[in-house]
Protein backbone atom coordinates (compact mmCIF):
# COMPACT_ATOMS: atom_id res chain seq x y z
CA UNK A 1 0.00 0.00 0.00
CA UNK A 2 1.73 3.13 -1.43
CA UNK A 3 0.74 7.01 0.23
CA UNK A 4 2.23 9.76 -0.95
CA UNK A 5 1.75 13.39 0.31
CA UNK A 6 0.59 16.16 -1.98
CA UNK A 7 2.38 19.06 0.05
CA UNK A 8 2.71 22.99 -0.61
CA UNK A 9 1.53 26.24 0.13
CA UNK A 10 -2.57 27.09 -0.76
CA UNK A 11 -2.88 27.55 -4.44
CA UNK A 12 -0.05 25.65 -5.35
CA UNK A 13 -1.80 23.64 -7.82
CA UNK A 14 -2.69 20.66 -5.16
CA UNK A 15 -5.58 19.83 -5.54
CA UNK A 16 -5.15 20.22 -10.10
CA UNK A 17 -2.12 17.36 -9.85
CA UNK A 18 -3.59 15.44 -7.60
CA UNK A 19 -6.46 14.69 -10.08
CA UNK A 20 -3.81 13.66 -13.18
CA UNK A 21 -1.87 11.99 -10.25
CA UNK A 22 -4.76 9.26 -9.28
CA UNK A 23 -6.05 8.78 -12.43
CA UNK A 24 -2.43 7.86 -13.87
CA UNK A 25 -1.62 5.67 -10.75
CA UNK A 26 -4.69 4.36 -9.66
CA UNK A 27 -4.64 5.85 -5.99
CA UNK A 28 -7.56 7.43 -3.65
CA UNK A 29 -7.56 10.69 -3.36
CA UNK A 30 -7.80 11.91 -0.13
CA UNK A 31 -8.38 16.06 0.14
CA UNK A 32 -9.02 17.40 3.96
CA UNK A 33 -10.00 20.85 2.26
CA UNK A 34 -12.36 18.57 -0.17
CA UNK A 35 -13.92 16.78 3.13
CA UNK A 36 -14.30 19.77 4.58
CA UNK A 37 -16.27 21.75 2.23
CA UNK A 38 -18.60 18.85 1.67
CA UNK A 39 -19.46 18.90 5.33
CA UNK A 40 -19.44 22.99 5.41
CA UNK A 41 -22.33 22.03 2.40
CA UNK A 42 -23.99 19.72 4.35
CA UNK A 43 -23.97 21.77 7.07
CA UNK A 44 -22.90 19.41 10.15
CA UNK A 45 -21.71 20.37 13.09
CA UNK A 46 -18.17 19.83 12.29
CA UNK A 47 -18.90 22.07 9.07
CA UNK A 48 -20.23 24.60 10.98
CA UNK A 49 -17.27 24.63 13.07
CA UNK A 50 -15.23 24.19 10.14
CA UNK A 51 -16.52 27.22 8.16
CA UNK A 52 -15.45 30.02 10.04
CA UNK A 53 -11.92 28.75 10.62
CA UNK A 54 -11.64 28.50 6.97
CA UNK A 55 -13.34 32.07 5.70
CA UNK A 56 -11.09 33.44 8.14
CA UNK A 57 -7.72 31.49 6.77
CA UNK A 58 -7.02 29.72 9.80
CA UNK A 59 -6.48 25.87 10.03
CA UNK A 60 -9.07 23.41 11.17
CA UNK A 61 -7.92 21.84 14.77
CA UNK A 62 -5.57 18.40 14.11
CA UNK A 63 -8.00 16.03 15.82
CA UNK A 64 -10.61 16.55 13.48
CA UNK A 65 -8.92 16.39 10.15
CA UNK A 66 -7.22 13.73 11.53
CA UNK A 67 -10.78 11.76 12.48
CA UNK A 68 -11.36 12.34 8.90
CA UNK A 69 -8.44 10.78 7.56
CA UNK A 70 -8.64 7.63 9.79
CA UNK A 71 -12.47 7.28 8.31
CA UNK A 72 -11.05 7.45 4.78
CA UNK A 73 -8.06 4.78 5.46
CA UNK A 74 -11.11 2.35 7.02
CA UNK A 75 -13.32 3.13 5.10
CA UNK A 76 -11.05 1.80 1.89
CA UNK A 77 -9.01 -1.26 2.48
CA UNK A 78 -9.40 -2.68 -1.23
CA UNK A 79 -7.11 0.48 -2.96
CA UNK A 80 -3.39 0.43 -4.07
CA UNK A 81 -2.49 3.32 -2.60
CA UNK A 82 -3.74 6.77 -1.42
CA UNK A 83 -2.94 10.30 -2.33
CA UNK A 84 -3.31 13.12 0.89
CA UNK A 85 -3.56 16.08 -0.79
CA UNK A 86 -2.82 19.08 2.03
CA UNK A 87 -2.53 16.58 5.02
CA UNK A 88 -1.20 16.89 7.21
CA UNK A 89 -0.60 20.89 7.65
CA UNK A 90 0.97 20.86 10.95
CA UNK A 91 3.99 18.68 12.79
CA UNK A 92 1.34 17.06 15.35
CA UNK A 93 -0.85 15.72 12.04
CA UNK A 94 2.22 14.66 10.38
CA UNK A 95 3.45 12.61 13.85
CA UNK A 96 0.15 11.39 13.72
CA UNK A 97 -0.24 10.45 10.37
CA UNK A 98 3.18 8.71 10.87
CA UNK A 99 1.55 7.09 13.87
CA UNK A 100 -1.25 5.76 12.17
CA UNK A 101 0.99 4.22 9.02
CA UNK A 102 3.47 2.42 11.50
CA UNK A 103 0.61 0.63 13.48
CA UNK A 104 -0.61 -0.51 10.10
CA UNK A 105 2.89 -1.70 8.73
CA UNK A 106 2.88 1.57 5.99
CA UNK A 107 4.61 4.67 5.64
CA UNK A 108 4.72 7.73 4.02
CA UNK A 109 6.64 6.35 0.35
CA UNK A 110 7.13 10.32 -0.78
CA UNK A 111 6.42 13.42 0.22
CA UNK A 112 5.46 15.95 -3.57
CA UNK A 113 6.22 19.49 -2.67
CA UNK A 114 4.82 21.86 -4.76
CA UNK A 115 7.30 25.05 -4.70
CA UNK A 116 5.75 28.20 -5.34
CA UNK A 117 6.37 31.68 -4.43
CA UNK A 118 4.34 33.84 -2.38
CA UNK A 119 3.33 36.55 -5.32
CA UNK A 120 2.17 33.58 -7.54
CA UNK A 121 -0.04 32.69 -4.65
CA UNK A 122 -1.89 35.99 -4.76
CA UNK A 123 -2.16 35.36 -8.33
CA UNK A 124 -3.44 32.09 -8.93
CA UNK A 125 -5.56 32.65 -5.78
CA UNK A 126 -7.84 35.14 -7.05
CA UNK A 127 -7.88 34.07 -10.45
CA UNK A 128 -9.59 30.39 -8.94
CA UNK A 129 -11.98 33.01 -6.79
CA UNK A 130 -13.28 33.87 -10.58
CA UNK A 131 -14.07 30.59 -11.61
CA UNK A 132 -15.01 28.61 -8.12
CA UNK A 133 -16.42 31.00 -5.64
CA UNK A 134 -14.79 30.44 -2.78
CA UNK A 135 -15.19 33.05 0.32
CA UNK A 136 -11.36 32.28 1.40
CA UNK A 137 -10.19 32.92 -2.01
CA UNK A 138 -11.92 36.39 -2.30
CA UNK A 139 -9.94 38.67 0.15
CA UNK A 140 -6.84 39.36 -0.18
CA UNK A 141 -6.26 39.59 3.75
CA UNK A 142 -7.22 36.09 3.84
CA UNK A 143 -5.27 35.15 1.29
CA UNK A 144 -2.41 36.98 3.03
CA UNK A 145 -3.57 34.93 6.16
CA UNK A 146 -3.81 31.79 4.83
CA UNK A 147 0.14 32.50 3.59
CA UNK A 148 1.06 33.28 6.54
CA UNK A 149 -0.22 29.92 8.65
CA UNK A 150 1.47 27.76 5.96
CA UNK A 151 4.88 29.73 6.99
CA UNK A 152 4.53 29.54 10.26
CA UNK A 153 2.57 25.95 11.10
CA UNK A 154 3.35 23.90 7.59
CA UNK A 155 5.97 25.19 6.50
CA UNK A 156 8.27 23.43 9.31
CA UNK A 157 6.95 19.99 7.64
CA UNK A 158 9.90 20.75 5.16
CA UNK A 159 12.40 19.80 7.16
CA UNK A 160 10.67 17.37 9.53
CA UNK A 161 10.10 15.21 5.83
CA UNK A 162 13.81 15.85 4.67
CA UNK A 163 15.10 14.44 8.02
CA UNK A 164 13.23 11.34 7.02
CA UNK A 165 14.65 11.20 3.74
CA UNK A 166 11.34 11.29 1.79
CA UNK A 167 11.01 14.90 0.81
CA UNK A 168 10.66 15.95 -2.90
CA UNK A 169 10.92 19.04 -4.21
CA UNK A 170 8.84 19.81 -7.46
CA UNK A 171 9.39 23.44 -9.41
CA UNK A 172 5.37 24.32 -8.97
CA UNK A 173 5.87 27.46 -11.55
CA UNK A 174 5.72 25.46 -14.24
CA UNK A 175 2.74 24.74 -16.73
CA UNK A 176 0.62 21.78 -15.21
CA UNK A 177 1.65 19.85 -17.77
CA UNK A 178 5.42 20.55 -17.02
CA UNK A 179 4.74 19.85 -12.94
CA UNK A 180 3.04 16.49 -13.82
CA UNK A 181 6.07 15.39 -15.61
CA UNK A 182 8.31 16.33 -12.95
CA UNK A 183 5.95 14.12 -10.42
CA UNK A 184 5.59 11.30 -12.30
CA UNK A 185 9.56 11.32 -12.68
CA UNK A 186 9.75 10.97 -8.97
CA UNK A 187 6.79 8.51 -8.53
CA UNK A 188 6.64 6.24 -11.97
P1 LIG B 1 -7.23 23.22 0.25
O1 LIG B 1 -8.52 22.76 -0.27
O2 LIG B 1 -6.17 22.20 0.46
O3 LIG B 1 -6.82 24.34 -0.79
P2 LIG B 1 -5.57 25.13 -1.31
O4 LIG B 1 -4.35 24.77 -0.51
O5 LIG B 1 -6.00 26.54 -1.31
O6 LIG B 1 -5.35 24.83 -2.85
P3 LIG B 1 -4.49 23.88 -3.85
O7 LIG B 1 -3.02 23.85 -3.56
O8 LIG B 1 -5.21 22.57 -3.90
O9 LIG B 1 -4.60 24.69 -5.21
P4 LIG B 1 -5.22 24.38 -6.66
O10 LIG B 1 -4.75 23.12 -7.26
O11 LIG B 1 -6.73 24.57 -6.55
O12 LIG B 1 -7.43 23.96 1.68
C1 LIG B 1 -8.48 24.89 1.97
C2 LIG B 1 -8.57 25.17 3.49
O13 LIG B 1 -9.02 23.97 4.21
C3 LIG B 1 -7.27 25.53 4.22
O14 LIG B 1 -6.96 26.91 4.10
C4 LIG B 1 -7.59 25.11 5.69
O15 LIG B 1 -8.36 26.09 6.35
C5 LIG B 1 -8.43 23.86 5.52
N1 LIG B 1 -7.62 22.63 5.61
C6 LIG B 1 -7.36 21.77 4.57
N2 LIG B 1 -6.56 20.75 4.97
C7 LIG B 1 -6.29 20.99 6.30
C8 LIG B 1 -5.48 20.31 7.27
N3 LIG B 1 -4.79 19.20 6.96
N4 LIG B 1 -5.42 20.83 8.52
C9 LIG B 1 -6.11 21.93 8.86
N5 LIG B 1 -6.88 22.62 7.99
C10 LIG B 1 -6.97 22.17 6.71
O16 LIG B 1 -4.62 25.55 -7.53
C11 LIG B 1 -4.94 26.92 -7.32
C12 LIG B 1 -5.19 27.65 -8.65
O17 LIG B 1 -3.99 27.67 -9.43
C13 LIG B 1 -6.24 26.99 -9.52
O18 LIG B 1 -7.07 27.99 -10.04
C14 LIG B 1 -5.45 26.29 -10.64
O19 LIG B 1 -6.14 26.27 -11.87
C15 LIG B 1 -4.20 27.15 -10.74
N6 LIG B 1 -3.02 26.36 -11.10
C16 LIG B 1 -2.67 25.16 -10.59
N7 LIG B 1 -1.51 24.73 -11.13
C17 LIG B 1 -1.09 25.73 -11.99
C18 LIG B 1 0.06 25.87 -12.85
N8 LIG B 1 1.03 24.94 -12.92
N9 LIG B 1 0.15 27.01 -13.56
C19 LIG B 1 -0.80 27.96 -13.50
N10 LIG B 1 -1.92 27.86 -12.71
C20 LIG B 1 -2.06 26.75 -11.98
Amino acid sequence: MKHYILFGPPGAGKGTQAKLIVEKFNLLHISTGDLLRKEIALGTPLGLEAKQLINDGQLVPDEVVVGMIQNTFAAHPEVEGFLLDGFPRTIAQAQKLDQILQESGGQVDKVLSLAIKDSTIFDRIANRAKIEGRKDDADPAIIQNRIDTYHEKTEPLIEYYKKKGNYCEIPGEQSIEEVFDCICKVIG
